[in-house]
């Protein structure tokens, strides 16, 4: 079995995230270091077109979403778990919320620190990813609009370690740990801003999950990780479709797409469906035939049209 190829780049949040929970497993992965906007000709023949950052790669296995990555990185190393004492079901709940309401106010923060030094074609290729345009000049006052926002979420976190627990579900971090933790890395430790100086517990917190570090790693090519996807097997799916709303089977061509920013669709043959996850079966020539998995919560997966 190989092991885990992370496409990412340094400056990633989401990436940060899986980084770290490959220090809590002391992790050995490989690195193929992608570019930070479109186009990432060694990435979307992987994933069939999902672009967003980051992905892993086990063999002939992509998944898509750091949902689904840190579920498959935790059933081949369960120890030391990313769920806890009780924290299992109510860590993917808060992680949930973390990624997606906690992780809008952090990147408001951060645009309006280190807007103004962004590239215009990195700025463009952000108003395309989420769907709205980007004004420069707006930045800080967006900024200024989300910082009370971003200390009522960060509050609750502050409060909930007020009591002296060292991680939010106790003695050893979760996942929640790390979905609050990397947008709290890209306010405080990448775009350096105060907006949370005063939080002591979850400063204090931060330093502990930035501790971790991120396991070890060698860098790779991103055409050799193409050559790795070509020369292996997709794992078996033993679980199949179960029923579902949409009366989708086995080998129905599909669509799935994030509900949210990089839409992006892939289509491919169903292989599997639970309540979790959504895998896909598709081929290019680059990487024969692949697998690409994907989280039930936050895709929209439908019949694709014209099949
Ligand atoms: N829900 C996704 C979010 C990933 C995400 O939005 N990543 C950002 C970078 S941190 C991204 O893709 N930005 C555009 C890009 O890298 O092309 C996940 O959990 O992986």
């Amino acid at each position: 079995m190989s092991g885990p190829i992370l496409h990412h780049y340094g400056t990633s949040p989401f990436s940060e995230k899986v980084r770290v929970a490959f220090g809590i497993k002391q992790l050995a992965w490989r690195s193929v270091k992608i570019p930070p906007m479109m186009p990432k000709p060694d990435l979307t023949p992987l994933t069939g077109g999902y672009r967003k950052t980051p992905v892993m790669q086990i063999g002939a296995d992509i998944f898509c979403d750091t949902q689904i990555i840190l579920r498959e990185i935790e059933r081949r190393h369960p120890q030391p778990t990313l769920f806890p004492g009780l924290s299992k079901g109510l860590a993917e709940g808060v992680a949930y919320w973390a990624d997606h309401q906690l992780f809008a106010a952090c990147v408001a923060i951060a645009f309006g620190i280190m807007g103004e030094q962004m590239p215009d074609a990195f700025l463009e290729d952000r108003a395309q990813f989420s769907g709205r345009p980007i004004d420069r000049t707006k930045l800080k006052r967006q900024s200024a609009v989300m910082h009370g926002p971003l200390r009522a979420h960060l509050g609750w976190v502050e409060e909930a370690l007020n009591d002296g627990r060292a991680f939010l579900f106790g003695e050893a971090p979760s996942l929640a740990d790390l979905a609050v933790y990397h947008g709290v890395w890209f306010v405080r430790d990448r775009a350096k801003s105060d907006a949370v100086a005063d939080y002591v517990k979850l400063n204090a917190w931060a330093d502990r999950m930035k501790s971790f570090g991120h396991g070890t790693y060698t860098e790779m090519d991103g055409k050799e990780a193409l050559t790795i996807a070509r020369q292996a097997q997709p794992m078996a799916m033993p679980g199949g479709v179960a029923p579902n709303a949409l009366g989708l089977s086995l080998n129905d061509t599909v669509s799935v797409t994030p509900d949210d920013t990089g839409r992006d669709p892939v289509v491919g043959q169903l292989v599997a469906l639970d309540a979790q996850s959504i895998t896909i079966r598709r081929a290019s020539e680059e990487t024969g035939e692949v697998q690409v998995h994907f989280p039930r919560a936050g895709f929209i997966l439908v019949p694709h049209k014209g099949q």
